[in-house]
């Protein structure tokens, strides 16, 4: 695969740059470059908007690739356009390996009607490319059971804490929460920026988010132990979101997202 090769060519590239690079290190005072994913690599999968992202993005149900309206004019993923009981999904065709840590960054604005449901997922999967759950409180990721899903869910159904909750839920079933954090910003109505961080050395697995407003501090919102390769039932997953909505909804737009970590 391109990426792959990418990836091995700047791997030698190092390689022979190794003695030179490790000198400078030691002159610089030992700060050690072996983090899961040094700052030159290129990240896995990358979309600074989703121009272009027809060819490489796997599509279902009500998800779609269009240009946004609002002052930030440009291409997005919009996982459920505003109508009833709508559904949709959105996966990489690049898979990930959960063998190896990673990190996942992207914009969410969840917005457009009162009140506003149901809310979107981030998942790690083996059910495949058309893998579509269910409406509503499903968030579009119930029944897919060969999956980890980190919601952010903007409506409260009778399991729910609160109509603005992050879990983390495993095998599709949103009625049972694995562990779930409540954010200090609305997950709803406003734009958040949003980061999933697993070290699978330690399987600790953590959830920030952040408002774009001017001055606004991240804030760690979960944070759980969980082994992503043995709850999926696999080392390599599609990696993408879900989103739903019921007989309440809202207009559930992604406006970038990125992955650093390892291929499968
Ligand atoms: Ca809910």
């Amino acid at each position: 695969m391109e990426r792959r090769t990418v990836f091995s060519s700047r791997s030698s590239r190092v390689a022979r740059g190794g003695l030179i690079a490790a000198l400078a290190l030691s002159i610089a005072g030992g700060v050690s470059p072996s983090g899961a994913f040094a700052a030159d690599d290129e990240p896995l999968i990358y979309y600074p908007t989703f121009s272009g992202a027809s060819k490489t993005l796997e599509r279902n149900g009500s998800a779609d690739i269009l240009t946004s309206s609002g002052r930030l004019h440009q291409r997005i993923l919009r996982l459920t356009a505003g109508g009833y009981r709508q559904v949709g999904s959105a996966w990489s065709r690049t898979k990930l390996d959960l063998g190896e840590s990673f990190e996942s960054t992207f914009k969410v604005y969840l917005h457009h009607f009162q009140p506003g449901a149901d809310g979107i997922a981030f998942l790690v999967q083996d059910d495949g490319p058309r893998a579509l759950g269910g409406w509503g409180g499903g968030l579009g990721y119930r029944g897919i059971v060969r999956s980890v899903a980190v919601e952010f869910d903007t409506f409260q159904n009778s399991t729910d804490p609160s109509n603005n909750h992050l879990a983390v839920v495993m095998g599709g079933n949103p009625d049972h929460h694995s562990a779930v954090g409540e954010p200090s910003i609305p997950l709803y109505g406003k734009p958040f920026l949003a980061r999933v961080n697993y070290d699978a050395d330690s399987n600790d697995l953590r959830i920030y988010v952040k408002s774009l407003r001017a001055g606004s501090e991240e804030e760690l919102a979960l944070q759980t132990t969980v082994d992503l390769a043995d709850e999926v039932g696999s080392s390599s997953a599609w990696v993408g979101f879900t989103a739903a909505t019921g007989n309440a909804l809202s207009k559930q737009d992604i406006y970038s997202w990125t992955v650093d970590g390892s291929g499968a």
